[in-house]
């Protein structure tokens, strides 16, 4: 699929980039952009538009590659991609169309969340938020703040995910620290909670496409994925995290993306 593409190319530039969490998210972000949020890049900062956060913002490389994908910014700006005097950084800023909040710095993307959904509420419009946390993210204390915010509110139009692919900077999530039962956990804090397969697109936009799931409280899609999902030389591997493609490399990722192009159905195959 053409994301992974774009971000393969950008992660074989000089900046590098943060490959594994952007591949494990690619399903999720073709989901939103594609079918469930309501944005037109005609006109991306319209009232009424949902609102995107890329809590786990060094994937930035996998948001501007659905970004340019969806029209919010030409295909070619991706070979600026970390360029001196380019937008597109290695962490998301608001100067890029479609960018609601600059991140990077983990734990703050659900609380801008919060944000967002009680302001349409104030103003009386029908947007939604949308949150994309990383598994390890929830490790950070301000993401439970918000969790505790949110169900106090009644925040029933915040939608986040977790993209759970079990990995963060230095290793499996569950050996640094303990996650679950974490379905139970988001339940405990008032929230309701579904799990997905986080590489099948069709299950995705049913579920994100249909909340509130329960009313009066916000939704929280636990999406199981595969790190690095799409490359089986990358896919699982703690090393995928943050990758300087070199020209063998790329050319093999490339590759690999052409002649067996990603099922949407899971990762387990692939993580093998
Ligand atoms: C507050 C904060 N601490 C540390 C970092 C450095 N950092 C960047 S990515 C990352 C690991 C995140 O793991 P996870 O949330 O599971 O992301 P994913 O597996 O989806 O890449 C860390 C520790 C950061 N960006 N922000
Ligand atoms: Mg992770």
């Amino acid at each position: 699929m053409r994301v992974r593409e774009h971000v393969a190319d950008m992660c074989a530039g000089p900046e590098g980039g943060h490959l594994g969490g952007a591949y494990s998210a690619t399903e999720v972000l073709t989901a939103l952009y594609g079918d469930v949020m309501t944005v037109d890049p005609a006109r991306p900062t319209a009232p009424e538009r949902d609102r995107f956060v890329l809590s786990k913002g060094h994937a930035a490389v996998g948001l501007y590659a659905i970004l340019a994908e969806s029209g919010f910014l030409p295909v070619e700006e991706l070979r600026e991609y970390g360029q001196p005097g380019s937008r597109l950084m290695g962490h998301p800023v608001r100067a890029v169309p479609g960018v609601e909040a600059a991140t990077g710095s983990l734990g703050h993307g659900l609380a801008l969340g919060c944000g967002f959904a009680l302001a349409a509420r104030l103003d009386g419009r029908s947007s939604k938020a949308f949150v994309l946390m990383g598994d390890g993210e929830l490790q950070e204390g301000s993401v439970w703040e918000a969790a505790i915010g949110a169900a106090s509110l009644g925040l029933e139009n915040l939608v986040a995910v977790v993209d759970r692919n079990s990995l963060q900077l230095t290793g499996p999530t569950n050996e640094i620290a303990a996650m679950e039962p974490l379905a139970e956990r988001w339940r405990s804090f008032g929230w309701a909670v579904r799990e997905a397969d986080g590489h099948d697109v069709g299950e995705l936009v049913r579920n994100l496409g249909s909340t509130p799931w329960e009313p009066g409280r916000p939704s929280l899609l636990i999406a199981r994925t595969v790190k690095g999902h799409g490359v089986p030389f990358l896919a699982g591997q703690v090393a995928s995290h943050y990758v300087t493609l070199s020209e063998r490399k790329h050319t093999r990722v490339r590759s690999v993306l052409r002649n067996a192009p990603v099922s949407h159905n899971t990762g387990k195959d692939e993580a093998r």
